[in-house]
């Protein structure tokens, strides 16, 4: 017997213990490990029943996901599944913490289920690209009909036991806190009551009904733009309906099997492990971080009444300082309309809001306030005089020990530390906007910074439920300096004959959220402009600039928020409609810098783009800005939109090939060697015949 599956018997009950630490995955000694328990409950006289219990804080969440992608080895789950249903004695199932995917589909497979307080069901395999392969598109629909079937299937959402008891997934929601002691009562009234073993195989499946599968397919194939699994999901379970259940089974195996060598399968599968390794670093092993429960936010704009309510929301206290009471009462008010939102919407109870807003939360203009405060993020302009005299008030004020962070988006972060007697305290804490909404916070490391305020940083970003980045310090960090290069990259595509709207259509079918324009015009065009004329003065002579970008700003479109920007707002439209006007700037700025307009296809457009995007990303890794190429994934699908089920842009450019990446490099400098300049980082990877991946396990 396998040492990650023991059995003990109590009152001629087996107990059939899974202990694989952290979250029982099915790896490949698990499921010889149940299989013989199985062998074992079948054959000896001994036993009259079965439960199957997780050891540790979960039942089973899934297959090994790890094993994916590498040659299978026996026994298969679905046959051990089959095995399980298939035991002459009755098999009960203890869900307790997180039963998911391959872990819910053993449930399935036993002959009762019992769920405990707080215990969480799913068939999470679409958010990895694949399908409930070991039954679950059988299985599932047999036992709580199609449309509930398929919510769970295509959505992957992590269901509460209370719901899944109300939908027959489990038998009954045990009082008992332990597992084993809760199997243990279950399976003895099974016993008494005589009720035998159930097969959900043996149960009619429901009807299949051609229109509501075909409503299900053309919802779930316009949510996923362009994935394949939600679709294929619902032929599986299409499947069920129309097929035995063998046969079915085999149809699900074979669908199951094309997801699987799928690149988006491991574009996802690159995305799930690449989130939980990003706050990994070898440089915080062992590094504890400062404890945060009060802190101060400096301005009260845009970002920082965002990043103090998500601070709020998580159950910190808050103090706000700005300019003047008029601000101060502005972003005030800004803080209960998020508040009041977040009510409508039933996030947030009507008490706790009055409770976070009155009480954990104050908005003053004296530095003072920040006395005790265990950490500080400023938020005021975007001006290294206006943040530097910031940083100087909260020096003379904050506490020993309180961490003092900047939001900001460009500057110089050695140098605001530098205004302060304390630079191993300072650090960059860049939100995106709206803060309390978006996942991605980089933590940006200066110089001096002391690897417990960097620990602080990540955990901070666990308390906000966000993904933290570690980031170094230069123009942009991570995602704005890439995302001025990608940028320029379709701006040049403009100048030479695209129009914005192509372009964006181009990547929005990529997978992107959005396309660069249309996310120019949600930001506010201001932004880009300020920048550019910022810049003027140390631009490259070889340097081409979107001079129809600037016209567009004259005209005063500035995007959403004026109604007007590359696309046309009307009557408040959150949805733009393209401009003609836009396209006559484009095409006498064009005339004036006497370019002949030329065609792109849209395979042209998202090769210029992604390798833009590649190339400087290398950089960054290169220069040791990003740790490793899966910080720079993260960033992207986190904050940028690029589509999760592409990995990334380094897990992309994996995919495609470097020498190909390189060789559009190549190609695209022949008209512009400035702009196109590989990054060393990718000819030194192509050389060695290695990708980026590679640079994702050195410590
Ligand atoms: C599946 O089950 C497919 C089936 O249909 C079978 C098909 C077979 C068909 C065969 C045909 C021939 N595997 O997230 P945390 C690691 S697909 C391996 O930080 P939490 C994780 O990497 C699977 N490792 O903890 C981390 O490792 P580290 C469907 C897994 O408490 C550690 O465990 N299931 C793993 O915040 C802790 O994880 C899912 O998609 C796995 N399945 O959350 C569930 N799961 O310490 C995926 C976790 O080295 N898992 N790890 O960094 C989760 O959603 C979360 O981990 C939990 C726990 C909610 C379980
Ligand atoms: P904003 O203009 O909306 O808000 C700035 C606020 O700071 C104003 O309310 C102003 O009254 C206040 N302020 C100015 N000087 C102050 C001082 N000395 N003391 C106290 N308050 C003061 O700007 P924003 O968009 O919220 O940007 C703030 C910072 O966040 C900038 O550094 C910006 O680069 C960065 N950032 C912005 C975004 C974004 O999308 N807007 C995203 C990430 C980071």
């Amino acid at each position: 017997m396998s040492d990650l599956v023991r059995v003990s018997v109590t009152d001629r009950i087996a107990v059939i213990r899974v202990a694989n630490p952290p979250v029982n995955a099915l790896s490949q000694g698990v499921r010889q490990g149940l299989s013989d328990a199985i062998e074992t409950v079948d054959t000896s006289a001994d036993i009259d029943a079965a439960i199957i219990v997780g050891d540790g804080r979960t039942f089973i969440a899934g297959a090994d996901i790890s094993e994916f992608g590498k040659p299978p080895q026996p026994p298969a789950l679905p046959d051990v599944i089959n095995r399980i249903e298939a035991s002459m004695k009755p098999i009960v199932a203890v869900l307790h913490g997180t039963a998911l995917g391959g872990g819910l589909e053993v449930a399935l497979g036993a002959h009762y289920r019992v769920g405990l307080k707080g215990a969480r069901v799913g068939l999470p395999e679409v958010t990895l690209g694949i399908l409930p392969g070991a039954g679950g598109t059988q299985r599932m629909p047999r036992l709580v009909g199609v449309d509930a079937a398929l919510d769970m299937i295509t959505s992957g959402r992590h269901v509460p036991i209370a719901e899944a008891e109300k939908l027959g997934i489990v038998d009954t929601v045990s009082d008992e806190a332990d597992p084993e002691a809760a199997g243990l009562a279950f399976a003895a009234k099974i016993l008494a009551d005589d009720r035998g073993v159930r097969r959900i195989r043996d149960m009619d499946p429901p009807a299949k009904d051609d229109a509501v599968l075909a409503d299900w397919r053309a919802k779930v194939t316009k949510a996923a733009r362009g994935q394949i699994a939600p679709p294929t999901c619902v032929d599986a379970v299409a499947a069920a309906l129309s097929l035995p259940f063998e046969d079915g089974l085999a149809e699900e195996r074979r669908l199951f099997k094309t997801l699987l060598d799928s690149p988006q399968r491991e574009g996802l599968i690159h995305a799930f492990f690449s989130e939980r390794k990003v706050a990994k670093l070898p440089e915080l092993k062992g590094v504890e971080p400062r404890p945060v429960a009060k802190i101060g936010v400096i301005g009260g704009g845009t970002m920082g009444a965002g990043i103090a309510f998500c601070a709020l929301l998580n159950e910190l206290d808050v103090t706000l300082i700005e300019r003047d009471q008029d601000a101060a009462a502005k972003a005030a008010g800004t803080i209960s309309g998020l508040a009041d939102g977040s009510v409508k919407r039933g996030k947030l109870t009507q008490e706790k809001r009055d409770a976070l807003v009155g009480k954990s939360f104050r908005a003053v203009t004296d530095y003072a306030a920040l006395s005790d405060v265990d950490l500080v993020v400023e938020a005021v302009f975007e001006s290294m005089e206006v943040k530097q005299d910031v940083f100087t008030k909260l020096d003379a004020v904050c506490k020993p020990g309180a961490v003092l962070a900047t939001n900001t988006s460009y500057l110089d972060i050695d140098e605001i530390a530098a205004m302060t007697s304390r630079p191993q305290d300072v650090i960059g804490l860049h939100f995106f906007s709206p803060a309390h909404i978006m996942k991605l916070l980089e933590v940006v490391v200066a110089d001096k910074t002391a690897p417990e305020v960097v620990a602080t940083g990540f955990a901070l970003a666990k308390t906000l439920k966000k993904i933290a980045v570690r980031a170094g310090v230069c123009d942009g960090f991570i995602g704005n300096r890439m995302l001025a290069v990608y940028r320029a990259a379709a701006d040049h595509m403009i100048l030479d004959g695209a129009s914005p709207y192509q372009i964006d259509k181009a990547l929005v079918n990529f997978g992107f959220a959005m396309g660069p324009f249309a996310v120019s015009d949600l930001a506010g065009l201001d932004i880009g402009w300020a920048t550019r004329k910022r810049r003027a003065a140390t631009r490259d002579p070889r340097e081409r600039v979107p001079t129809y970008a600037d016209r567009i700003c004259e005209n005063g479109w500035f995007g959403q928020k004026t109604g007007r920007g590359y696309y046309k707002y009307e009557d408040g439209a959150r949805k733009g409609t393209p401009d003609p006007e836009v396209e006559q700037i484009v095409a006498e700025e064009r005339a004036k810098l006497g370019i002949e307009p030329r065609a792109f296809d849209d395979e042209e457009i998202v090769r210029r783009y992604m390798a833009a995007m590649i190339n400087e990303a290398a950089k960054i890794v290169d220069e040791g800005i990003a740790k490793r190429p899966l910080d720079v994934d993260i960033t992207l699908l986190s904050g940028y939109g690029f589509p999760r089920w592409r990995g990334g842009p380094m897990k992309y450019a994996d995919m495609v090939g470097l020498d190909t990446v390189l060789s559009d490099i190549r190609t695209f400098a022949k008209e512009d060697d400035y702009f196109w300049r590989p990054a060393r980082l990718l000819e030194d990877l192509v050389a060695k015949g290695s990708n980026f991946d590679s640079l994702n396990n050195e410590d």
